[in-house]
């Protein structure tokens, strides 16, 4: 996700968050403001190009070798690179250092650990973090709303700002809490309640990568019914597959199939990353 994805998931977390694993995670982040998730929650994508944080550029997504709209899946040994990582294995590597079992690891290690399990819960649900054709969409150009991007950029950004009709300048963490705050009342007794038992039936803190392994096959499953989509051609929005898509209008009828998806998917996360800190910190406590 872009940055407001981001900090939309983390506010939502902190919605849902128990008491006691929110005052761990302020002491351990040193911010004891409400803001101490939707804070942390780009820092990930802020060091991806730097020296330091360039062991991490694959971290934020598994290439699934899918082949939509006809096959879609997710398979760890097949996906996840083996010399340079994948979401998945970085969830697990993550929440194991989060976990310190050994405890030795100094906190701020710890911190660092705990902001990538924030940002990297948030992309695994982004349905082109979990797939390979052309880089997750990166490389297929598309107009939205009369603007040229690619097409995982509007599935980053542009189909969630609309949604909220725009992020502005200076104002992504006032929208995003405001949208936080709507999905967390549709999760709470809305649209979304009935799910929500189902939603963390995959979180097993004891097997990470199963855990992360159904997000992102769940996730990865939109790609072929939404993103390049049986969807589209049901709807007769567009023709199915990639070439499909590749120079199209998307901010209407496409978008119109694209955001009940993009909403789902934030709301999972953001209702999973709570329940993934809260077993975290109730096994440290
Ligand atoms: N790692 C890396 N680059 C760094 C530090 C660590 O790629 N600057 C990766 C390599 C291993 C994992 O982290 O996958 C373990 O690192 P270490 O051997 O430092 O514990
Ligand atoms: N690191 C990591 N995952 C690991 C081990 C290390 O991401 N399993 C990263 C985070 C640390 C950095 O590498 O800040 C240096 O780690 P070390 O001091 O263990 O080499
Ligand atoms: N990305 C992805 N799958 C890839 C490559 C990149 O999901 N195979 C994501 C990571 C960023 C965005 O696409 O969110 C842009 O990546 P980059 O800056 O590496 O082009
Ligand atoms: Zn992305
Ligand atoms: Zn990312």
């Amino acid at each position: 996700w872009g940055g407001f994805g981001h900090i939309s998931v983390a506010y939502i977390a902190s919605n849902f968050i128990s008491p006691s694993t929110t005052t761990y995670l302020q002491a351990l982040l040193r911010n004891d403001t409400a803001d101490y998730l939707a804070g942390v929650a780009t820092w990930a994508d802020s060091i991806r190009y730097t020296k330091w944080g360039r062991f991490t550029s694959d971290f934020h997504f598994i290439d699934a070798k899918d082949d939509p709209p006809r096959y879609c899946g997710v398979d760890f040994d097949r996906d996840c690179k083996k010399d340079r990582g994948c979401v998945v294995s970085a969830l697990h590597n993550y929440t194991t250092r989060l976990l310190d079992a050994d405890g030795r690891l100094p906190a701020y290690e710890r911190a660092i650990a705990a902001k990538f399990v924030v940002h990297f819960v948030g992309d695994i649900h982004q349905p082109l973090h979990t797939e390979n054709v052309e880089r997750g969409g990166n490389g297929i150009p598309v107009l939205f709303d009369g603007r040229h991007f690619n097409l995982h950029h509007v599935w980053d950004t542009s189909i969630a700002e609309k949604l909220v009709g725009g992020v502005g300048r200076h104002g992504a963490y006032e929208k995003a809490r405001l949208w936080a705050d709507e999905l967390t009342r549709h999760i709470h007794g809305g649209k979304y309640a009935k799910d929500t038992i189902d939603w963390l039936r995959s979180a097993n803190l004891s097997d990470p990568v199963a855990t992360a392994m159904a997000w992102a096959t769940e996730g990865n499953a939109y790609v072929c019914t939404t993103a390049y989509g049986k969807a589209n051609l049901v709807a007769k929005v567009l023709p199915e597959g990639p070439q499909a898509i590749r120079g199209q209008e998307l901010g209407s009828k496409y978008y119109e199939a694209a955001a009940p998806v993009v909403e789902l998917q934030v709301a999972r996360a953001g209702y999973r990353l709570a329940a993934w800190l809260d077993l975290i910190v109730a096994k440290l406590e």
